[in-house]
C-alpha cells in the first residue's frame, strides 16, 4: 500500500506526504489545540476519580506558571518533576515549559542517590514531588546542594511550598513576553544513556516536540478518532509520564487532540483491570511486558478490550509469537500499532501504518523522517536488500543533543545530522523496518532502560570486586533483565548474594540484578579495553 522510496545514497524516504511544523513554543501548540475542546475532559486522576477539563488544564497550567515566576524561576531554569502519573504531573510540565524553563523528569521510583545525580547533572534549581516521596528528595537535596525550591503535593509541611496553594495563583505573574525560540530552546531534558556510558540529558527543543506530535497526527498513521460531540478518546496514562513515551506520545498526544487521559501511578494488576472498565479507556498506550500481561494473564478476559479500538505498543521488541497470542485472545477487529522510536527523536521515527499492519516490522518512517542503513563494518549505508545495519535517522524530531555533552553528542548525531540509533535494522522488500538486535550496551527491562556503564561503576565500588561487566539477558516477563559478570579480589569470598544486595539497596527496582551474579577469571575487552558485552552475552545465551 505505501513505498519508502530510496534516493541516492541509499537514503530512505518516508513514503507518507511531509506536514507541516507550526514555528511555536511547544506549550503554545498544546493550549491553542485545547482550546476547541474547551469543556471536554483532559485529565481524570485514575486514583481518586478527580477530573480536569481541557480549558480547567490549561488555566492550572498558567496558574503554576505564574506560581513558577513569583518564585524567581524564569527562562532557563530547570525545574526537576519527580512524581509518579498524576494530573499535577501535567500542570507542572506545561505549567514550567510555559515560562520558558526547562523541565527535567526523574524515575520516582529513583533511589534518593539517583536522584541527586540528575539533579546534579541538570542544575535544577526548583523540584516537584509528593508527600510519599518527599524524604528521599529531602535525601538528595543533602547531597545537591542547588535546589532553591521544593514544591510537594499533598498537603506539604508548613515551611515547604504547596502545589495545591500555587494552583490557586490569580495567574497575574505569568510573564506574558516570554521569547522563545522553538528551534533553539530547550523544552524537556529527559535522561537517556544513549549507545554507550551514563544517563545523560537529552535537550528536546520546542520544535522538536511539536514536529513529533505533527508527524504522527498524519491522517495516514494516526487510529485516533477525532473528538466530537458524540466521541472522545479515552487513553489509560499507565506508562510513566516522566519516560518519553508516556510524556510525548500518551500524555502530550492527549491533550493536543482532544483525549482524556487517565492517570495510574504504578502498574497493579487489579487496578489496571478495574480501570480499563470504569473509564471505558477506548485507545490503550502499551510496552511489550503489559502486552505479555493481557495475553498470558488467566484473570484477563477478552473483555477486557470489548470497549478498546485500538492498542499501541512500543519502547521495546515486541516479537510475533506474542502479538499473534494476543490476536487469538482479543480477536482479529482491534487495531494494533507498533512504534519504533528513542528519547534522542521525540521519540518517534517508525510506526506500522494503520490497517496494514506487518506483524514483527516497527513499521514506516513517519512523515519528514529519513533513515539509512549503515554497515557497521564499513560504515558505508545500504541498500534495502543489502541485509542488516545500524538504523541512522535525520529528521525535525532528532534532539539538539546532549546536555553539557559535546563528544557524546558528536559521537551519536554525525556531521550531516544522521542520529546514530545504535540499533541493527534490515528491512523487507517493502521497505518495513524489523530491528534485529542492538548494538549499543543499553538494556531494556518492561521498557526503561538500564545503563550497564552505570551498574558497573556501582558495582566497581564494592571492596571485594576487583572487575566487572553488566549485560542484558532475554526476560519473558521484562523483556531483558540485567546480568553482572564479577571478578572478585584474590582472596575474598563474596557471594553472588551479597553483590545481589549491595546493588538491590543502591537503585531503583528496575536495575536490580535479576539476571543474577556469575563470578569469573576475567572479563573479555578488546585492544583498547571496552569490554566485549557481545562475547559475554553470546556465551551466556550459549
Ligand atoms: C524494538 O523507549 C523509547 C521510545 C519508545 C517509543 C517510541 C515510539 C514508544 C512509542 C513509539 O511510537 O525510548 P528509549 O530512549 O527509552 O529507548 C530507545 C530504544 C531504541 O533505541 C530501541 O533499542 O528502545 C528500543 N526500542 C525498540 N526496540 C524502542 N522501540 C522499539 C521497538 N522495537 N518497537
Amino acid at each position: 500500500k505505501y513505498s519508502t522510496t530510496v534516493r541516492e545514497e541509499n537514503v530512505l524516504v518516508s513514503p507518507f506526504t511531509d506536514v507541516e511544523i507550526p514555528d511555536l513554543p511547544f506549550t503554545k501548540y498544546i493550549f491553542d489545540s485545547q482550546e476547541k475542546y474547551g469543556g471536554h475532559t483532559a485529565l481524570v486522576d485514575g486514583i481518586t476519580g478527580v477530573s480536569y477539563t481541557h480549558d480547567e488544564v490549561r488555566s492550572l497550567c498558567m496558574k503554576l506558571g505564574s506560581a513558577l515566576t513569583r518564585l524567581d524561576i524564569t527562562q532557563g531554569d530547570i525545574v526537576a518533576i519527580v512524581l509518579p502519573n498524576c494530573p499535577e504531573f501535567a500542570f507542572t510540565f506545561l505549567g514550567g515549559v510555559s515560562i520558558g524553563a526547562c523541565v527535567t523528569t526523574i524515575n520516582c521510583t529513583y533511589t534518593a542517590e539517583e536522584i541527586a545525580h540528575q539533579l546534579a547533572n541538570s542544575g535544577a534549581s526548583a523540584v516537584v514531588t509528593n508527600k510519599v516521596l518527599l524524604p528521599k528528595i529531602k535525601d538528595a537535596c543533602k547531597t545537591y546542594k542547588g535546589i532553591r525550591h521544593i514544591i510537594v503535593s499533598g498537603h506539604a509541611e508548613e515551611n515547604l511550598l504547596s502545589m495545591e496553594d500555587l494552583l490557586k495563583d490569580d495567574s497575574k505573574a505569568f510573564p506574558q513576553n516570554v521569547q522563545i525560540n522553538p528551534a533553539k530552546d530547550v523544552a524537556v531534558l529527559p535522561y537517556s544513556s544513549g549507545t554507550t556510558g551514563l544517563p545523560k540529558g537529552v535537550m528536546l527543543t520546542h520544535r522538536n516536540l511539536v514536529a513529533n506530535l505533527q508527524q504522527v497526527q498524519h491522517p495516514d498513521i494516526s487510529c485516533v478518532i477525532p473528538t466530537s460531540d458524540t466521541y472522545q478518546e479515552v487513553y489509560l496514562g499507565i506508562l510513566p509520564f516522566f519516560h518519553i513515551y508516556g510524556m510525548i506520545p500518551c500524555l502530550a498526544y492527549s491533550l493536543c487532540s482532544g483525549g482524556s487521559i487517565v492517570t495510574l501511578p504504578t502498574f497493579d494488576p487489579k487496578v489496571f483491570i478495574s480501570s480499563m472498565k470504569k473509564y471505558k479507556v477506548t485507545f490503550l498506550h502499551t510496552v511489550p511486558p503489559i502486552i505479555n500481561f493481557m495475553t498470558h494473564n488467566e484473570h484477563v478476559q477478552r473483555d477486557l478490550l470489548s470497549i478498546t479500538h485500538h492498542v499501541a505498543c512500543g519502547a521495546a521488541p515486541v516479537g510475533s509469537t506474542l502479538i499473534f497470542e494476543f490476536f487469538k485472545k482479543f480477536g482479529d477487529d482491534i487495531s494494533f500499532q507498533e512504534g519504533y522510536g528513542m528519547t534522542e527523536s521525540s521519540p518517534v521515527t517508525h510506526l506500522t501504518p494503520k490497517d496494514n499492519l506487518v506483524v514483527g516490522s516497527t513499521g514506516m518512517l513517519i512523515p519528514n523522517t529519513y533513515a539509512k542503513i549503515v554497515d557497521i563494518n564499513t560504515g558505508q549505508s545500504m541498500g534495502p536488500d543489502e541485509g542488516k545495519g545500524e538504523l541512522c535517522i535525520r529528521g525535525p524530531q532528532v534532539m539538539k543533543g546532549y546536555y553539557r555533552n559535546e563528544d557524546a553528542t558528536k559521537n551519536t548525531i554525525d556531521k550531516d545530522g544522521w542520529l546514530h540509533t545504535g540499533d541493527i535494522a534490515r528491512m523487507d522488500e517493502n521497505e518495513n523496518i524489523f530491528i534485529v538486535d542492538r548494538l549499543k550496551e543499553l538494556i531494556k527491562v518492561k521498557g526503561l532502560q538500564v545503563a550497564p556503564a552505570e551498574l558497573e561503576d556501582l558495582i566497581r565500588k564494592h571492596p571485594d570486586v576487583a572487575d566487572v561487566a553488566v549485560i542484558g539477558l532475554p526476560d519473558v516477563r521484562a523483556g531483558e533483565v540485567p546480568r553482572a559478570y564479577v571478578v572478585p579480589v584474590p582472596g575474598s569470598s563474596i557471594t553472588d548474594q551479597a553483590i545481589a544486595e549491595f546493588v538491590e539497596r543502591e537503585v531503583a527496582p528496575h536495575k536490580k540484578l535479576t539476571g543474577g551474579v556469575h563470578f569469573t577469571d576475567c572479563i573479555p575487552k578488546s585492544a583498547t579495553g571496552k569490554i566485549l558485552r557481545r562475547e559475554l552475552k553470546a556465551a551466556a545465551l550459549a
